[in-house]
């Protein structure tokens, strides 16, 4: 109190320009302007190289250190993503590296004041981390580096600006002029910078010409058209509907923003262990992919009950066709399938040339791929889990062994080969549900791709297995419908499914987690009646 009296009375001390608590607000806001200055530049920048075609990799910072993080991620992270943000993944780890920077440009921004040095070490470091990053990116390049420098030396600049303008301003007659012109410069240098570089990211990724090609698909003369068959559907209300619609497909792959592949200028290439390698464009794809097939397609990262599975009828052409073209040689036994953005699949060789549906896919339901589903052109193999199989923007075939290369997961703690497993999954009633006595239809789905499902048993609490009636199977590759009439009686009830496959297998009790090789154990829900 007597303080703040003083002050008012001395009329020196009212003149102090800026007084220090609001300095030092000032000297952080100043590094985040900085901060905004670099990585919007950088952004932009980013967008202009890969228009004009300069940038093969990924110039921008933000994608590649988001990028270069997404590869270091262990199985057990990679899983606990799944679980919490499922397909809001590559949103969360965008949002939790804006924060991450923005706490690092206040940081920085706070040292400027009496630390100027540090503050600038502070900075350079935080640039080479992204340079590493960047230079680290699939198809990378020096020309890569451009953004991110020039997007630096701004950021240099603006933070020089800061102290010297702003921070170091000789005391003015009135202080509050000071904040007022530094409130200003700030947010017009962070609003100026943040449009920049979200606009130069909208213009660089070409997504509008993808867009537009996307649109003017037309799905190709189909020989033998694929349908549902009577049946399929089991009628009840709740159960996943047989066909999932493109939009509601679950979504899982590495790519931080969805790769928006221009079908002009795509070509998928078979190299590696072959007579001649084979280049194809996408006219040439488009005329060869008349055949249809009804696959159901699964992640390995779903745990028990999960939702990482889905059905589809996909237009493609067969990849033995291709292969057979390219001439595959003696002693190989994988194909490592490579995708635009660097991702990996390896898959077993047999699995592509023994005559089952292996598709290069261009349309999943009728139309075009969805671009965040591989457009153009995607492969889906029936009984092998994505990560080994369902490449997505697909580029090139490497004929090879699994003893020279390894797909993506491989290194990072996922099983070189990934078989499915058989697995069923109670759809309703949902967990914790109240139900009416009486007759209750407990249904869901079972699968086991490439072998078939024979029979889906119910078991009430500790009760004996009853068959439930299945649903009409398209094909071996695809999941069943199934359904049991239960007459619930009043109380808390534990429903628990299994399945048996068409080899006789009875799908595995023990629970197992995803990683290596997919997960194991019986799904059950538990409701209450009355
Ligand atoms: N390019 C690319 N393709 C990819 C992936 C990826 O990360 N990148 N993930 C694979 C995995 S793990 C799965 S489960 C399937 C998922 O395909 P979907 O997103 O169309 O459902 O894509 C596969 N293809
Ligand atoms: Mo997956």
């Amino acid at each position: 109190m007597e303080h703040v009296v003083t002050q008012h009375a001395d009329p020196a001390t009212q003149h102090e320009p800026v007084t220090p608590p609001s300095r030092g607000l000032l000297a952080a806001v100043g590094g985040l302007v900085g901060g905004v200055v670099t990585v919007g530049v950088a952004e932009f920048l980013a967008g202009v190289f890969l228009r004009l075609g300069w940038s093969d990799g990924t110039p921008s910072p933000v994608l590649a250190v988001g990028g270069a993080f997404i590869d270091r991620t262990p199985p057990w992270l990679k899983t606990f993503a799944v679980d919490n943000f499922g397909t809001h993944d590559k949103q969360v780890l965008l949002a939790g590296m804006a924060v991450v920077l923005t706490v690092l440009s206040l940081l920085i921004g706070r040292l400027c004041r009496r630390h100027f040095t540090e503050a600038l070490v502070g900075f350079v470091v935080l640039i080479a981390i992204a340079a590493a990053a960047v230079t680290s990116r699939p198809h990378a390049a020096a020309v890569d580096l451009g953004p991110l420098l020039i997007g630096a030396v701004l950021g240099l600049l603006t933070l020089f600006w800061w102290r010297d303008r702003i921070l170091l301003a000789a005391g003015p007659a009135d202080p509050s002029a000071t904040t007022r012109r530094a409130a200003l410069a700030g947010v017009g240098a962070i609003v100026g910078a943040a449009v920049l570089g979200f606009a130069g990211r909208a213009w660089g990724n070409g997504a509008r010409a993808v867009q537009s090609a996307r649109a003017a698909f037309v799905l190709p003369h189909v020989a033998h058209p694929v349908t549902v068959p009577r049946g399929a559907s089991v009628g009840v209300a709740g159960v996943t509907p047989y066909i999932v619609p493109s939009g509601d497909f679950y979504r899982i792959d590495t790519a931080i923003v969805v790769p928006q592949v221009d079908p002009a200028s795509w070509k998928l290439r078979v190299t590696g262990m072959v007579d001649h390698e084979v280049e194809i464009d996408w006219e040439t794809l488009r005329s060869r992919s008349t055949q249809q097939a009804m696959i159901t397609l699964m992640c390995v990262s779903n745990e028990v009950g999960g939702n990482l599975i889905g059905n589809t009828i996909w237009t493609g052409w067969p990849v033995r066709e291709l292969l057979a073209q390219a001439g595959v040689q003696a002693g190989a036994d994988m194909v490592l399938s490579r995708s635009v953005d660097g991702f990996t699949a390896g898959t077993p060789l047999p699995a592509l040339t023994d005559g089952r549906n292996a598709l290069i896919a261009i349309a999943m339901d009728g139309e075009a791929l969805p671009a965040e589903h591989g457009f153009p052109a995607r492969l889906v193999v029936p009984g092998l889990y994505g990560y080994v199989s369902a490449t997505k923007w697909v580029t090139e075939l490497k004929v090879t062994t699994f003893a020279r290369d390894a797909g993506y997961w491989t290194p990072r703690g996922w099983s070189a080969r990934g078989p499915v497993k058989t697995s069923s999954r109670i759809d309703v009633p949902r967990s914790g549900a109240k139900v009416a006595a009486g007759t209750v239809a407990v249904a869901g789905v079972a699968w086991h791709q490439h072998v078939g499902i024979a029979k889906v048993q119910v078991r009430v609490d500790d009760g004996p297995w009853r068959d439930a009636r299945l649903g009409a199977a398209a094909n071996i590759d695809v999941w069943r419908q199934w359904v049991y009439e239960w007459q619930a009686t009043p109380g808390h009830h534990t429903l628990t499914v299994r399945a048996v496959d068409d080899s006789g297998a009875v799908q595995i009790a023990a629970q197992a987690p995803p990683a290596p090789n997919g997960s194991t154990g019986y799904h059950s829900v538990s409701v209450t009646v009355h």
